[in-house]
């Protein structure tokens, strides 16, 4: 066992075990099957590279041994930045092989994210490219890795380093422990800093299974990953391990812009992919001017974000093809609209969970009890590939999670008579800004890190494009006079996403009082958010 996991409880596994689902293969032993059923069909596009599931399984068994000979071990960590790149999917299963644990950041991520995944995963490695979107990558992993004692060694995919550990000899390895932890995943976040998520073998490939049968994905599908890969949406849900599942294509699109997207569905004759709302609604808009042929695209996933009636209604006649919501978290559950349910299901939730044996709790959020169908309440859930406990956070899982082993999701969900979630609302103290998750917490702190400032507090505002957009709400300090333009460059300058840079900064004498005499943070967020949307 790894330690910093919380497993489940040994009679509940054993149960999961019985059912069929989880199976004890490793997703290194997934793409041995796969190589040999489907040897000469192409596994990945990208770019200039084309390579068959026999080359994917090849370069995933060079890649493993070279990981294990540049001094990593298995059961070490290492903090992987990539880009949607072919190169992804064959790093990532030969770290699977080899019994490293990736730590999956996004592109997005800057120094002090990964500094943290690196200190809180106690890292080996950091595995990243070199320049992308006008990024250096692997100047920002150098940087972290001369900060962070753990960390021996930086690879850099597409350096001439790299190409040499891909050419490794390939040799037999022994197969990681199916029960154990793979990999680590991003919580979205409402506190500090963004908690780490062990995921098993057998946990989440149950779920990309699953996915990839809701899904209807078939050796002839082909799968555009357009959202960066590493998040679980474009990962498992189905994703591109969804579609390799199931003997399909990936096609990494190197941006999720329409122009990009709409010319790798025309080429490569894309059957099913994945965006967020936003993104969704963008497309809509080009198709009616592209001169793309979009005819191959059967099935569009919309979800990270609550996809609202109105859009999802211009989806299908817009692009041609059938809408499926999905409703999902990097701690685990996953709801999907199923491709035969009524079109009102469709339009209006946000699906109902993969398995039988999601247990899905809503309750009411002062109280904990109960609510009946249709009343919402905040939702909580356990199964076979929802987590017990974020890694190495014993303090946090305390609050995250009930006694009984329920995750607190912070979501505000109703739930129909046939099981179908629509979200209505957020619990946490996050902010989503179209599918990109901002723990208010986290960006308070940067903020409250400038001299010029006493106090802040940050809040969702409503947006016609991103749904959400950030708001901070600053007090200064005595003599200070900070403004917006020069505390968003300070928050930057923090290094971090560009995403958690507060879209709109307002700087008050003090926080509003709100009747209730104390000022708490989380009251205070309530009444300024409100505030905000009167605004
Ligand atoms: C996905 O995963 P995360 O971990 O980035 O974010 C999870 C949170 C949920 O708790 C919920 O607040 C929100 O994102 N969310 C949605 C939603 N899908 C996710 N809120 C409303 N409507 C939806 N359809 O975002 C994720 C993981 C796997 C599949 C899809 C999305």
């Amino acid at each position: 066992m790894t330690t910093g996991h919380v497993p489940w409880p040994p009679e509940t596994a054993a149960r999961y075990r019985a059912a069929g689902h989880w199976r004890g293969q490793t997703f290194g032993a997934l793409l041995t099957s796969l190589a040999a059923a489907y040897p000469e069909r192409t596994a990945v596009v990208g770019g200039e590279v084309r390579w068959t599931y026999a080359e994917l399984d090849e370069r995933a068994h060079r890649i493993a041994a070279g990981l294990l000979d540049a001094g990593l071990l298995p059961g070490e960590r290492a903090v992987l930045q990539l880009p949607n790149i072919p190169e992804f999917l064959p790093v990532v299963f030969g770290m699977w092989r080899a019994g490293v644990l990736p730590v999956f950041a996004l592109p997005a991520h800057r120094g002090t994210e990964l500094r943290h995944f690196a200190e809180q995963s106690e890292a080996a490695a950091i595995v990243t490219v070199g320049v992308h979107e006008r990024h250096d990558h692997a100047a920002t992993a150098r940087e972290v890795a001369a900060e962070c004692d753990s960390v021996r060694r930086v690879l850099v995919v597409g350096s001439e380093e790299f190409d040499d550990l891909a050419r490794t000899a390939p040799r037999e390895l022994p197969d990681p422990d199916p029960a154990g932890v793979a990999f680590l995943q991003l919580s979205g976040g409402s506190t500090g800093l963004p908690k780490l998520i062990p995921r098993t073998h057998d946990d989440y490939l149950y779920s990309v299974r699953e996915s990839a049968r809701i899904c209807a994905l078939r050796p002839d599908s082909v799968y555009l990953a357009a959202l960066p890969v590493a998040h679980n949406f474009p990962l498992s849900s189905p994703g591109v391990l969804g579609a390799l599942h199931a003997g399909a294509a990936v096609v990494m699109a190197p941006r999720p812009d329409a122009d990009t997207a709409f010319r790798l569905i025309e080429a490569e004759g894309v059957t099913i992919t994945g965006v967020v709302p936003p993104l969704a609604a963008a497309w809509v808009q080009a198709a009616g001017r592209t001169a793309r042929d979009l005819s191959s695209l059967e099935v569009l996933l919309v979800g990270g974000a609550k996809c609202g009636r109105e859009l999802a209604e211009r989806i299908g006649p817009a692009l041609g093809c059938r809408l499926q919501q999905v409703f999902g978290m990097a701690e685990g559950l996953v709801c999907y609209t199923r491709l035969d349910d009524p079109d009102e299901t469709v339009l209006t939730t946000q699906g109902r969970p993969i398995s039988l044996d999601d247990e899905v709790r809503v309750v009411d959020p002062d109280t904990g009890a109960d609510v009946p169908d249709g009343e919402p309440g905040a939702l909580l859930t356990r199964g076979p590939y929802t987590i017990r406990g974020y890694y190495r956070a014993e303090e946090h899982n305390a609050t995250a999670f009930t006694a009984d082993g329920f995750y607190r999701t912070g979501d505000l969900v109703r739930r129909a008579p046939g099981g179908q979630l629509e979200v209505v609302g957020r619990a946490k103290e996050q902010i989503n800004r179209g599918g990109e998750k901002v723990a208010a917490e986290e960006v308070e702190n940067h903020l409250m890190a400038h001299p010029g400032v006493l106090d802040a507090a940050v809040v969702a505002v409503p947006d016609a494009y991103l749904g959400e957009r950030t708001c901070a709400y600053v007090v200064p300090a005595a003599g200070a006079e900070p403004t917006g333009p020069e505390l968003r460059s300070f928050v930057r300058g923090r290094g971090v996403a560009a995403f958690k840079v507060p879209d709109l900064v307002q700087v008050v004498a003090e926080f509003p009082v709100t009747g209730v005499g104390k000022t708490s943070k989380r009251e205070l967020r309530v009444a300024l958010a409100a505030l905000a949307r009167k605004e």
